[in-house]
């Protein structure tokens, strides 16, 4: 574990017509730069700064005592998940094997982008929307609170969401329907989505 940020995977301005730069700068400047500071202090003296963030997000997921760590860890994990999620040239319906998984799974595309806007929508409070593959082989749309994730329940996570109100206040205020919905037309990386659904 090296206690360093990835780069965004873009400047801070490219999704500016979507989410503004002062978001980005805010939200990866001092959101997720403050979840990796965190773990950096809770665990760099300590064997789990030897392990890889997967290994410290399964060593503390549902565990009490490392209540703390796990939710810095995931939600390093979670933010570098989510700034590749979002792409300049993103959103509208994929293209490649997961777009037939899609329509196998849900129906249809317009079933799943549905299936979506209501998991982010529906979390209460802060969390995170996901499509997720599942232990069963089939695509679901999942939410899940704070910083929980695909990761703690056997699942591997395709593309994600952020929903806690950083990610979208300073741009749509309370409308976070809006959010999902501009994420879902502009601003999803299908792309990485198959990258991760191939990679399986
Ligand atoms: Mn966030």
């Amino acid at each position: 574990m090296d206690f360093q940020l990835p780069p965004l995977p873009y400047q801070e301005d490219a999704l500016e017509s979507h989410i503004s730069a002062r978001t980005l700068s805010f939200h990866y400047g001092k959101h997720h730069q403050a979840y990796m500071t965190n773990l950096k202090n809770l665990i760099q003296e300590t064997p789990l700064a030897a392990k890889s963030l997967e290994e410290i997000i399964l060593e503390s997921a549902n565990n009490a005592e490392k209540v703390g760590i796990f939710n810095n860890a995931a939600q390093v994990w979670n933010h570098t998940f989510y700034w590749n999620s979002l792409s300049p040239k993103g959103g509208g319906e994929p293209k490649g094997p997961l777009a037939a998984k899609i329509a196998e799974d849900f129906g249809s595309f317009e079933k799943f982008a549905e299936a979506f806007k209501q998991a982010g929508v529906g979390q209460f409070g802060s969390g995170w929307a996901w499509l997720v593959l599942d232990k069963d082989g089939k695509l679901k749309v999942t939410k899940t609170p704070n910083a929980d994730l695909p990761l703690a329940h056997g699942q591997c996570a395709l593309l994600t969401c952020d929903v806690w109100e950083h990610a979208y206040y300073l741009d749509y205020q309370n409308r976070r329907p809006d959010y999902l919905d501009i994420f879902l037309k502009n601003l999803a990386n299908w792309d990485f989505a198959n990258k991760n659904f191939e990679g399986v």
